[in-house]
């Protein structure tokens, strides 16, 4: 193993987008467009720090290995995961949306789960709807899908579907109702645990640099708040 030469597992979409400016802080540049090139090994202008491009839900498991050092994958994806080898020491607040339950309009999902009766669960994320389910005590049958989880219920193959909410447009589009929400998500810096004690001197100034940046954003989005306030304080004067 060099212990120079350090790579990072990222999935195309948001999380590459909105990973970039943190690795821009830290004065990394990647030096190709995963939208535009069909490369899945990027490099950046760090020479002995390379980007490899895989499937969100894959993430976890090149870290795992040691096939990437460190990546970014959501919580969601972490927990269904199940997070063995994995050091996760950043939430970097980045992807944010919360898993929820959703239901057809009409469904009565306090009633159904009040009677104790038997729910039919469809999602991608079977280790969450699980856990969500047994602490309430509601006995499921899973039915485990791998996308278009809205689908479910509209003909007939669920009760109810567990999936990631961010605008809530997919659920209104489809007629569903989200009636509970699971947990809030966001996405998270992890990092193989042998990787953290061989190449510490190369990981840790960019673990630094993550960690700055997230809290720089988080610095800036409370001082915007008050900003925000009086563009809507006067939008409303202007319409009154
Ligand atoms: O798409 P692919 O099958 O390759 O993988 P993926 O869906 O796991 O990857 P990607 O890139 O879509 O999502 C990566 C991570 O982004 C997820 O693991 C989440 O942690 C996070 N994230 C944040 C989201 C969303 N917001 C989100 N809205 N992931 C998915 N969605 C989907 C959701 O599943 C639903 O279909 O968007 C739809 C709902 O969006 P709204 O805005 O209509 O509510
Ligand atoms: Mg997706």
């Amino acid at each position: 193993m060099n212990p120079q030469q350090l790579t990072l597992a990222l999935s195309k979409g948001r999380i590459f987008e909105e990973t970039l400016p943190m690795l821009e802080a830290a004065g990394i540049r990647v030096l190709e467009d995963p939208e535009k090139s069909r490369k899945l090994i990027l490099a950046t202008n760090d020479p002995h720090l390379r980007v490899i491009i895989v499937r969100a839900s894959d993430v976890p498991t090149y870290v795992q290995y040691g096939a990437a050092d460190f990546g970014v994958a959501g919580k969601d994806v972490l927990l269904e995961h199940g997070g063995a080898g994995l050091y996760q020491p950043i939430d970097l607040a980045i992807a944010a949306c919360r898993m929820s339950v959703a239901v057809s309009q009409g469904f009565d999902y306090d009633y159904a789960v009040r009677q104790g009766a038997r729910l039919r669960v469809a999602t991608k994320y079977t280790e969450i709807a699980r856990q969500h389910f047994a602490s309430k005590g509601v006995h499921i049958d899973l039915i485990k899908l791998y996308g278009s989880m809205e689908l479910a219920p509209l003909v007939g193959l669920s009760d109810v579907i567990v999936d990631l909410v961010s605008t809530g447009n997919t659920l209104v589009a489809n007629h569903l109702v989200e009636v509970e929400k699971i947990m809030d998500i966001s996405s998270r810096l992890v990092v193989n645990q042998a990787a953290l004690k061989l190449k510490r001197e190369r990981l840790q100034p960019l673990l630094h640099a993550f960690s700055a940046a997230v809290a720089l954003a988080a610095e800036s989005a409370k001082c915007s708040a008050p900003s925000q306030l009086m563009q809507s304080m006067q939008k409303m004067q202007k319409e009154l």
